[in-house]
């Protein structure tokens, strides 16, 4: 399998320049790298720019309701976890409607990547400010003189603290070590969050290209995904360094791994005779 065959034949409807176009084309290359089962891979977005993604690309996909995309991954996960289930979607989806579902999903290590498109606004419904905005950005409905006032969420920082057991970060402007950070997010066993600087070329003109390329800094080899305390350290850095690549790194058991239903294998694959649910049915009726 190569790139081209995750390819659908449509035309992404992202603006030009739109930082999105990178994390597509990296997508198709970890999903190469990798050479995943396209009939056993399922990618679930939620609702925005970001999340149209899931319409360009050649495997399952559910696009459900703004901020809904960690339940239904995990919906989906739980039924048949033999899949292998990414979730994917914009910063506002993530971290404004969908936050508690992330609290949730860290905390329980779900075997699950979740890949969000931060491009710091609300994209697909004009430029409103997001969770994690920069402080003092200008918009229609953050006038001046102060602009946002609210302090911004860092992901990565939340990730880790959280329980998610991978962390990592990276840019659309570079795009094999964004390919990258996918391929091992994916192959990685557990909850694997992966913050992804994503330009929005017509409603942010505050974290442009040009604002990121001078930022930008791959973590140093000598930094241990191990260790925990060093993780956060590197975490707490914004600002002139930007630290991309893999933070912290932890194999733990599973949500799934726990849970005692599962052991005899995926519920999706379990026979239906014997089952009886007209009782059920009748109390719900
Ligand atoms: C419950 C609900 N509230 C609001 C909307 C309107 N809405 C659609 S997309 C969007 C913003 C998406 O922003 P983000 O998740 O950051 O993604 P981006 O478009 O920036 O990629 C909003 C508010 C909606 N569809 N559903
Ligand atoms: S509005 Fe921003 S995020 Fe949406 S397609 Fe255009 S450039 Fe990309």
């Amino acid at each position: 399998m190569s790139a081209s065959d995750v390819n659908l034949q449509y035309v992404p409807t992202w603006c030009p320049g739109c930082g999105n176009f990178g994390i597509f084309n990296s997508l198709k290359k970890a999903f190469a790298t990798l050479q995943l089962d396209l009939e056993q891979t399922v990618l679930v977005n939620g609702i925005g720019c970001s999340s149209k993604i899931g319409q360009y690309v050649n495997c399952y996909r559910i696009e459900t309701l703004h901020g809904r995309s960690l339940p239904v991954a995990t919906g989906v996960k739980l039924a048949n976890h033999s899949l292998t289930v990414i979730a994917e979607g914009g910063d506002g989806d993530g971290m404004g409607l969908g936050m508690g579902h992330f609290v949730h999903t860290a905390r329980r290590n779900l075997d699950i990547s979740y890949f969000i498109h931060n491009n710091q606004v609300y994209g697909l419904t004009k430029g409103q400010t997001s969770p994690t905005s920069e402080p003092g950005m200008l918009t229609k409905f953050t006038p001046p003189p102060l602009g946002n006032v609210e302090r911004p969420v860092n992901i990565v920082d939340m990730a880790i603290s959280l329980g998610a057991s991978f962390v990592a970060r990276s840019y659309t402007g570079d795009m094999n070590h964004l390919a990258d950070m996918m391929a091992q997010a994916i192959s990685h066993r557990g909850f694997a969050v992966l913050d992804i600087l994503q330009p929005c070329v017509s409603f942010n003109a505050i974290n442009t290209y040009a604002w990121y390329q001078q930022r930008v800094r791959r973590i140093a080899e000598t930094h241990d995904p191990e260790n925990r305390d060093q993780a956060r350290a590197l975490a707490g850095l914004w600002g002139d360094e930007i630290p991309v690549g893999v933070f912290l790194r932890e194999e733990r058991p599973t949500f799934a791994d726990s849970l005692a239903q599962l052991k005899d294998g995926p519920l999706a694959s379990r026979p239906l005779e014997g089952a009886d649910i007209s009782g059920l049915m009748e109390e719900l009726a």
